[in-house]
């Protein structure tokens, strides 16, 4: 599990203490983006006490983007078969990562969803889930796509999925890079496959959920919507 980190010094021992609990068996690898209030340091400790906890030190704050693509380039070089996301804030429960685990066998990418029946969301202000309602509405209108849950950021990949999608031509940095991840996996063909998670708003440090990432994120939704629109009419043309 990449779990990228920016400022969760008071989050990041208790989570992957919990992950490692849960889930002895799965390795943890901490993306620090030099973070101002020691988080890097408390990682190094962690990982100098357990073999299975790795971390990655980058030289500033670059987005979640740019955290998970050097994290997952670092885990397929490890030779990795299943990477996967997990925030360091509490808000994914690695208690339910079984849940994805069990829906690997038939999918190339499995989303913890907070959409799907079954799914939800504690602790957040109604701003706060209508504008990742609303994004998630905005999605599937514009891209075509089912994907109840796009912006979700608790998932397994499949190497194969890693390999076939060309991260080296991802360009989004902020929560858009989700979207991202998952419209190109749909669009190579391979199986996308939601569970339904309970999450659970942070209760310690800061969000970083600013306007610059939600402006990305309508910017480029927008962009592959057009691209898609404009693509479906010279299909329609080229048959008619
Ligand atoms: N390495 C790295 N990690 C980041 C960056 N931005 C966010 N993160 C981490 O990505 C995860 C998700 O970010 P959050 O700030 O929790 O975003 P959010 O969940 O939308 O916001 P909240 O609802 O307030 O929790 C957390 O583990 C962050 O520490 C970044 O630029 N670099
Ligand atoms: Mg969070």
């Amino acid at each position: 599990m990449v779990v990228p980190t920016y400022n969760e010094s008071e989050n990041i021992e208790w989570i992957v203490g919990r992950l490692r609990a849960a889930q002895p068996g799965v390795d943890v690898m901490i993306v620090d983006d030099n973070s101002p209030d020691g988080t890097g340091a408390v990682a190094d400790r962690l990982a100098a006490a357990d073999d299975a906890i790795s971390v990655v030190h980058r030289t500033e704050k670059a987005g979640l983007g740019a955290a998970y693509l050097h994290g997952f380039d670092v885990a397929l070089k490890a030779g990795y078969d299943v990477i996967g996301e997990m925030d360091a804030d509490g808000s994914h429960q690695p208690e339910q990562l079984q849940r994805l685990l069990d829906a690997l066998g038939t999918a190339d990418l499995v989303i913890g969803s907070r959409y799907v029946p079954g799914g939800s969301v504690v602790n957040w202000p109604i701003q706060r889930l209508a504008l990742s309602r609303g994004g998630n509405l905005y999605v599937r209108l514009l891209l075509g796509i089912k994907v109840k849950d796009a912006t979700a950021g608790y998932r397994l990949f499949r190497r194969a999925t890693l390999e076939a999608i060309d991260l080296g031509s991802v360009r989004s940095t902020g929560y858009v890079f989700q979207t991202d991840l998952a419209y190109r996996t749909l669009a190579r063909g391979m199986r996308v496959t939601e569970v339904p998670i309970e999450f659970v708003e942070r209760e310690r440090g800061n969000s970083k959920m600013s306007g610059q990432v939600a402006r990305e994120s309508l910017r480029m939704i927008t962009r592959w919507g057009l691209s898609e629109r404009r693509a479906q009419l010279s299909r329609s043309r080229g048959k008619a």
